[in-house]
Parts: structure tokens; C-alpha cells; sequence
């Protein structure tokens, strides 16, 4: 078909634009994984619990992948910009009777402000962090922070699963792939995780996957 020179290099460049741009997206999309699903709007989930042990109750607040702590009306803590909370459980999981505030997070970089002095960079990539969190009067401190997991978890439940009198953590885990989020993740099966010394530990763990920390 007659098309004229300047057309054909005027189509030609818009192709290979728009090809340019699709291998960008593929690209980001990618960089991305599964974080690229947890901008959008989050369902509100309130939780009241006395983490404190003041005799009231605070209201836990998960909404937009934000945790806030309310107390008296008043917001005493909330999570910092940077993390995205997927899910939070409250209960004893370090076993010293005092219930925590156990939050899933993705977040950039698997340190804060203090970097090991053998690393020069920290990871810009966004991972799944699992945080272990007290509430002592109006303060919010962390307990224990998991750096970037293998895995990220989809979700979790803290029980005396096997009535040994300590709390395990069943997670199911997911992939960080772009593509799980379409292909049900959560199709393996849950593991359960005991806290043990300084850090979570496999307990159905057989000799091929067992580790520590989810
Ligand atoms: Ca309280
Ligand atoms: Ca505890
Ligand atoms: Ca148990």
C-alpha cells in the first residue's frame, strides 16, 4: 500500500515508543513485584485492645495501609509514611506475658538509621517486614524487627496452636512476583513460627526449609 515517507517514519517512531514505553512498564512492574497491589484504598479494621495495661482500652486502627493508635481521642502513634501495613495481630508472641503489636510492613531498605558499617547502601527495593511492637503508657516501641523476609506474608494469626501454653504465628506466605497476585497466592500451605531467643523459628519445618525468622 502507497503510504508516504514521512507517514511511514511518523508511524515507525510512534511504534517504537510505545514499545519503549510497554518495556519501561514491564520494567517498573517488575522492580515493583507484588508491592505494586498495596497502593490502593485498604478496607478500615479496628481492634480495641489495653496493650498498655491501664485499665483502657486503645483503638488499633489499620486503614490505607496506615496504623494509628488512639487513646482517649487522641492519636498516640502512627505508622511512618514510608511503610505500607498490610495486616497487624496483638497477643503475646515473645512469650514474657506482656502482649505485643505484631505488624506485616512493606517498607524500603531492611535498616533505619543505623546501617551495619560493612553495608554502604541500604536495600531501595520494598519487602515485607515482619515488626514486633509495645505499648508502654503512651509510647510505641519496637521490640524486634525482621529485616527484608524471603517471603512476604499474605497474612497471620497469632494461637496457642499446639496448647504448649506460648502463642505461634501461622503465616501464609506469597511471592513478591508481579504474577502471584494473579495466580492465588495463597495457595501453599500456612507454616507456624515460634518466637525462640531473639527471632521466630519454624516449628513444621522439615529438614529441607527449616530457617529462621518468616
Ligand atoms: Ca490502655
Ligand atoms: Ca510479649
Ligand atoms: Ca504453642
Amino acid at each position: 500500500m502507497f503510504m508516504p515517507n514521512i507517514l511511514r517514519i511518523g508511524l515507525r517512531g510512534i511504534l517504537i515508543l510505545i514499545g519503549l514505553f510497554l518495556v519501561a512498564c514491564l520494567i517498573w512492574t517488575y522492580r515493583m513485584g507484588y508491592s505494586f497491589f498495596l497502593t490502593g484504598g485498604q478496607t478500615a479494621l479496628i481492634e480495641p485492645y489495653d496493650l498498655n495495661n491501664d485499665g483502657h482500652l486503645e483503638s488499633y486502627i489499620l486503614e490505607n495501609h496506615s496504623l494509628k493508635i488512639m487513646q482517649n481521642e487522641l492519636v498516640i502513634w502512627k505508622s511512618p509514611a514510608d511503610w505500607r501495613v498490610t495486616s497487624f495481630v496483638i497477643g503475646d508472641a515473645n512469650h514474657d506475658k506482656q502482649a505485643d503489636l505484631i505488624m506485616v510492613v512493606w517498607k524500603k531498605g531492611s535498616f533505619g538509621n543505623d546501617m551495619p558499617f560493612w553495608l554502604q547502601l541500604n536495600d531501595q527495593h520494598i519487602h515485607c517486614h515482619l515488626f514486633l511492637f509495645d505499648l508502654a503508657g503512651d509510647q510505641a516501641k519496637p521490640l524486634w524487627m525482621s529485616s527484608a523476609l524471603d517471603q512476604p506474608i499474605i497474612s497471620l494469626q497469632i494461637q496457642d496452636m499446639n496448647e504448649d501454653g506460648k502463642n505461634e504465628l501461622l503465616i501464609q506466605e506469597g511471592s513478591y512476583s508481579f504474577l502471584s497476585y494473579f495466580l492465588n497466592s495463597d495457595a501453599s500451605e500456612p507454616t507456624l513460627w515460634q518466637w525462640k531467643s531473639w527471632g521466630f523459628y519454624r516449628l513444621d519445618a522439615t529438614e529441607d526449609d527449616s530457617g529462621s525468622s518468616p
